[in-house]
């Protein structure tokens, strides 16, 4: 059994985002690809595969990324360095407790470098060719499946062969997974891009304990249904014991899902699973009985809301040379009253468009007005060879282009853009420089730098406006909260929050500072793995109890 207990120690959550990166020879052929989409609700099994032995690890980590980066050797050779980001260092005492091994990608395309080890951990490499990187990373993962579970902010595409490679490197994946497991070993699979992994390594290995959390949000059923492989993904993530959401909203939308996409019953927050699969064409009393002559599993899916290393940042803030470099900022935009700030990598659900326009038309109405009020927008270089992603850089620099042609006097523009990334030191003094944060995602599973800016504020001074549809809205009520579509809304809060009395200010500060101390990513790694943990080592053969829903599947459930 996983050692559970407190997490001590450092957590980064604001590694340079490192999503962006591609580019070098293939490592895979694609030749011998399981034709995925062959039959209904169901992700093929390789043929004649030899069940893999128990392997040394027990805690696995699968996530699409490794926590390291590829630097040069003296010899011109790759070197893989460990760079250590929030989840890595939330679990490192944990898989040091637990002999914890990490899967995931590192990052550019070509040969995997080998196993090696790091601060305790084992890292395994799975390899993506140049052409998986394109169908499954760039493609269904973030031309599909990305603006898919953000509400269609734009249009999502389906693709059969991007399909296909989504279930090939789920696989590999899983495959390395039953591999480095131990008997009954926890694993714990990380989001959207690993959707199928847990009933992959549940075929492979029914011993181990399965967890999965996605971290970005759970659609509602009438944008989820879209997806023409909707069953086979609610399957995928059910071969967990432990499904973990942002929101209680992301958990309900799976557990209809469960039922409308896959026609299976729920009890509570609880999804009966039946050990044989109840056929999609019989009628509704059939389905019900026939599952409930089955032994099955329960699965539960429920909300765990990440954080951060809240104290981490807290005495990063605190340190001199920090605070130095605050002020050096504020004296470097002209000495300005109110220092409006955002951060973000460059993405569309993060609404920055919407934050301009709104900023725009208070500067126009003379609500704040430059060089008195000055916004720093960061904007990490994200995602770039996804067109969408291109599109939208173009946008965003037109948009700050005009505000300051606008607006801006010889030495001092209302916009100040950055399209770079930064070490976290400087993000902590961008967070102390800042007198107001604009936090306007049209959707976000939780949103990590309203929570990074919290824990910087240990003077308790600076506001927050933040939008209804991230996650960490449910938890900073002391913000000026907004819906980002309303632009008027949004111009009333940015002006409210940058005129707010010092006693309001404060108080609502103090009761989102409450709210971070609380609730950090080693209480959440705990909360989450502890739920894992009483999960029962042998499945119930328990039928749900007769308070359950069920509903009619959708009558095209096949691809
Ligand atoms: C996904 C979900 C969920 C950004 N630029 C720099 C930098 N960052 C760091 C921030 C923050 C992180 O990147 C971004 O986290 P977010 O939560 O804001 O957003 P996503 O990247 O979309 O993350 C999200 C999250 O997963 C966790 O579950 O909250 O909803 O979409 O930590 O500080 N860090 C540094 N330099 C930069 O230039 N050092």
């Amino acid at each position: 059994m996983l050692p559970i207990r407190g997490v001590a120690g450092r957590v980064d959550n604001s590694g340079p985002p490192t999503d962006q990166d591609a580019g070098a020879a293939p490592a895979h052929s694609d030749a011998g690809a399981v034709p995925a989409h062959s039959e209904a609700g169901a992700v093929p099994a390789p043929n004649g595969a030899a069940p893999p032995q128990p392997g040394q690890h027990n805690f696995v980590v699968a996530a699409s990324r490794l926590p390291v980066d590829r630097t040069e050797g003296p010899d011109g050779e790759p070197e893989w360095r460990a760079s250590p980001g929030g989840l890595v260092t939330a679990l490192e005492p944990i898989m040091r407790a637990a002999g914890g091994a990490w899967i995931g990608w590192p990052g550019s395309p070509g040969d995997p470098p080998a196993p090696f080890d790091t601060n305790g951990m084992h890292l395994v490499s799975v390899g993506l060719s140049a052409a998986e990187v394109r169908d499954y990373y760039e493609g269904f993962c973030n031309a599909t499946l990305w603006p898919l579970y953000h509400d269609v902010i734009v249009p999502p595409e389906f693709h059969r062969e991007w399909w296909d490679a989504y279930v090939r490197v789920n696989r590999r994946y899983a495959e390395a997974v039953a591999a480095e497991a131990a008997e009954g070993a926890t694993v714990w699979v990380h989001d959207y891009q690993l959707q199928l992994v847990p009933g992959m390594v549940r075929e492979l290995r029914s011993d181990v304990r399965i967890g999965h959390f996605t971290h970005i949000p759970f659609p509602g059923y009438e944008i989820f249904a879209q997806l023409p492989w909707r069953k086979q993904i609610v399957r995928g993530l059910l071969g967990a014991d432990l499904l973990g959401f942002q929101r209680q909203g992301d958990a309900t939308n799976f557990l209809r899902a469960s039922r409308r996409a896959a026609g299976l019953t729920t009890h509570g927050s609880y999804v009966w699973v039946p050990d044989t699969p109840v056929a999609d064409d019989v009628g509704r009393r059939q389905r019900r009985t026939a599952q409930r002559n089955t032994g099955g599993r329960s699965v539960r899916a429920a909300a765990f809301p990440i954080s951060i290393d809240t104290r981490g940042f807290g005495e990063i803030a605190l340190r001199p040379e920090v605070q130095a470099r605050a002020q050096e900022i504020r004296e470097a935009l002209g000495k300005p009253e109110t220092v409006l700030l955002g951060v973000d990598r460059l993405d569309y659900t993060k609404g920055i468009l919407h934050r301009l326009k709104a900023y725009g038309e208070v500067l126009n109405e003379g609500h704040l007005e430059p060089p008195g009020a000055v916004l720093v927008q960061v904007a990490s270089p994200s995602r770039e060879r996804v067109d969408h992603y291109k599109r939208l850089r173009d946008e965003v620099e037109g948009t700050v282009g005009r505000i300051n042609g606008d607006f801006a006097e010889v030495g001092s523009p209302p916009v100040h853009y950055l399209h770079q990334s930064y070490p976290r030191e400087e993000m902590a003094a961008l967070y102390l420089a800042a007198d107001v944060m604009l936090v306007t995602p049209l959707r976000d599973g939780m949103n990590l730098v309203a929570k990074e800016y919290v824990a910087c504020r240990y003077d308790d001074t600076g506001a927050l406006v933040l939008s209804e549809f991230t996650g960490a809205a449910d938890e900073l009520t002391g913000a000026f909260i907004v819906n980002p579509h309303d632009i008027d809304g949004l111009k009333e809060a940015i002006v409210r929050a940058a005129t707010a009395s010092p006693a309001e200010a404060r108080r609502r500060m103090r009761s989102m500072r409450r709210r971070v101390l609380e609730n950090d990513v080693a209480h959440w790694a705990d909360t989450y793995l502890r739920a894992l943990d009483q999960v029962p080592v042998h499945p119930s053969a328990t039928p749900p109890p007769e308070d359950h829903v069920h509903e009619v599947p959708s009558a095209n459930q096949a691809s």
